[in-house]
């Protein structure tokens, strides 16, 4: 097993110590960028849905046009390879909020948020002198955990329901049905991400005494695979590069259950094609969004005083292996491998940083832009040493987790659906085969990806050679060190972080005794009261 000590940094980080403060590493590499650095900068979270790293321009696909995305990385940090800690949206929220791995405190479903007595990003925040404002989904936190956490929320969620004709188009048996690729949308300016970015605009535009955090928790690019008018249609199929096949040998068992239980199967590769064309556009699309955001950051003065996040919480298949949208356990890189792009005043500019990062270092990051010391354990870095330039650790892995054990009934989605609702057969089959959304864990590095499902298949990848998780060579006997290193690995993870443990003391010794406990309950209270 390869040695992996626990370094200083780990150390440091684990315990909610920052290294440095902001102030002293943007001193530091002030010279790198124009704006200077700024203490406690307000903070703007722009989270699209569903945004997988290899779909944007400046992380390498060949066709999408992000414009806005890729100016966002020449002006700040672009982190190469960030990934998600679950490939499910509330997981992967609550994971980024408090930089716990979601085992840490069994946030594994959509059924389990962020409650009063457990940490978040935004409480911090709220309650260190910043206001906190959220435009867009939740899938974050339970509802008693709002008022202590956010200044101020909203949503423009009902208007993001596709218009009147555009709904899923295909009759019920249609193989198409299930396949979530919808027809055009309407007026790009006619959708709650629209409505959301605007709210988030108005509040650049007035006057603010505090500090603010914006979070932006946006709908798109999240199937159904349908985007506005100018955008749906932005890209032609048959100008894609080749998507990753349909029907991979040694491929976990969900695979073929999704496409069987999806009627995917009597579609044609055109069809998949055109669904990934179309998240494409819905990507671009986020991408316009971006852009109205940064023009209003710019128009307003913020730039010099305000450092932007953009990331994901997980990706999407789009097409790829013949599959859609996602799925509880499944590790594949294009849903685990998001973008995370930081534009910070007094930050370098146009830096990549190649090593391994997590999500939910933004967590840890944000604390100390802030001037914040978490008084909870946590396992999250702050990324400061790379917005200023630096390498990060080349040595790095990540960590992901997912899926549910069969005698957590509280995990599973309700499977209350019926036909025509396009979520029907996805629930319906993780209740009638639970087998297929087991519990997963990965471990990523720049050279191995191991997954390790103890109920179901496991996989292993040679990504220096095959990134895009083609070749499944988990048991094969030319890689069994590397499977093995990262095994043991994995299992140092969770020996490091199988919990946290409470930084409030209770009193070694008995507590004091009164005898008045003992006092009988005779009439004596009748009598006074009486
Ligand atoms: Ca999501």
């Amino acid at each position: 097993m390869k040695k992996n000590s626990v370094s200083r940094r780990d150390f440091l980080a684990a315990s909610g110590v920052s290294l440095a403060t902001g102030l002293t590493a943007a001193k530091a590499a002030a010279k790198s960028s124009a704006p200077g650095p700024v203490e406690r900068p307000n903070l703007v979270f722009f989270m699209p849905d569903e945004l997988r790293a290899e779909s944007i321009a400046c992380y390498g696909d060949p066709v999408v046009k992000t414009p806005n995305m890729d100016r966002l990385a020449r002006e700040g940090v672009r982190f190469n390879h960030c990934y998600v800690q679950n490939p499910v949206c509330g997981p992967s929220r609550c994971s980024l909020m408090t930089g716990w791995p979601v085992h840490v405190h069994g946030h594994r479903s959509l059924y389990y948020f962020l409650r009063p007595d457990e940490p978040n990003l935004l409480r911090y925040l709220k309650q260190n002198g910043y206001d906190v404002f959220w435009y867009g989904k939740n899938d974050l936190l339970a509802s008693q955990s709002f008022t202590g956490s956010v200044t101020e929320w909203g949503s423009h969620r009902g208007q993001g329901r596709p218009s009147p004709g555009n709904g899923n188009p295909w009759p019920l048996n249609d193989p198409h049905y299930y396949s979530f690729l919808y027809k055009e949308g309407g007026d790009r300016r006619n959708y709650a991400d629209w409505g959301n970015v605007q709210a988030g605009i108005k509040i650049l535009e007035r006057q603010q005494e505090k500090p603010f955090c914006i979070f932006l928790p946006l709908s798109s690019p999240h199937p159904p695979y349908t985007a506005p008018q100018g955008f749906h249609n932005m890209y032609d199929p048959a100008k894609l590069p080749p998507l990753r096949p349909i029907g991979l040998p040694n491929k976990p068992n969900f695979y073929e259950a999704i496409r069987k239980n999806y009627n995917l199967d009597p579609l044609g590769e055109d069809v998949f094609r055109k669904i990934h064309a179309v998240y494409l556009g819905k990507i671009s699309y986020t991408d316009w969004l971006l852009g109205e955001l940064l023009e209003a950051i710019e128009r307003t003065g913020h730039v010099k005083d305000t450092a932007v996040f953009l990331f994901s919480d997980h990706g999407d298949w789009a097409g790829d292996y013949g599959l859609v949208e996602k799925w509880p356990s499944a590790m594949d890189d294009v849903l685990t491998h998001i973008p995370l792009i930081v534009r910070l005043p007094g930050g370098a500019q146009g830096h990549v940083s190649k090593a391994i990062v997590e999500l939910y270092d933004v967590m840890a990051t944000s604390l100390e832009l802030a001037g914040i010391e978490a008084n909870h354990t946590h396992f999250a870095r702050s990324l400061m040493p790379q917005l200023h330039g630096g390498p990060g650790d080349p040595g790095r892995a990540a960590f992901s987790e997912g899926g549910y054990n069969v005698y957590e009934p509280q995990c599973f989605e309700p499977a209350n659906l019926t036909p025509p609702a396009i979520y029907y057969v996805k629930e319906k089959l993780e209740v009638d085969h639970p087998e297929t959304v087991s519990r997963a864990a990965m471990i990523q590095t720049l050279e191995h990806k191991l997954v390790l499902r103890p109920g179901g298949q496991s996989e292993l990848y040679d990504v220096a050679k095959d990134a895009r998780d083609l070749h499944n060579v988990y048991g094969d006997k030319s890689y069994a060190n590397a499977q093995e290193n990262l095994i043991g690995r994995l299992l140092q993870l969770y020996v490091l972080t199988a919990d946290v443990a409470p930084r409030d003391k209770d009193p070694r010794g008995s507590p004091p005794y009164y005898p008045t406990a003992h006092f009988k309950e005779d009439d004596w209270q009748k009598k006074i009261l009486d």
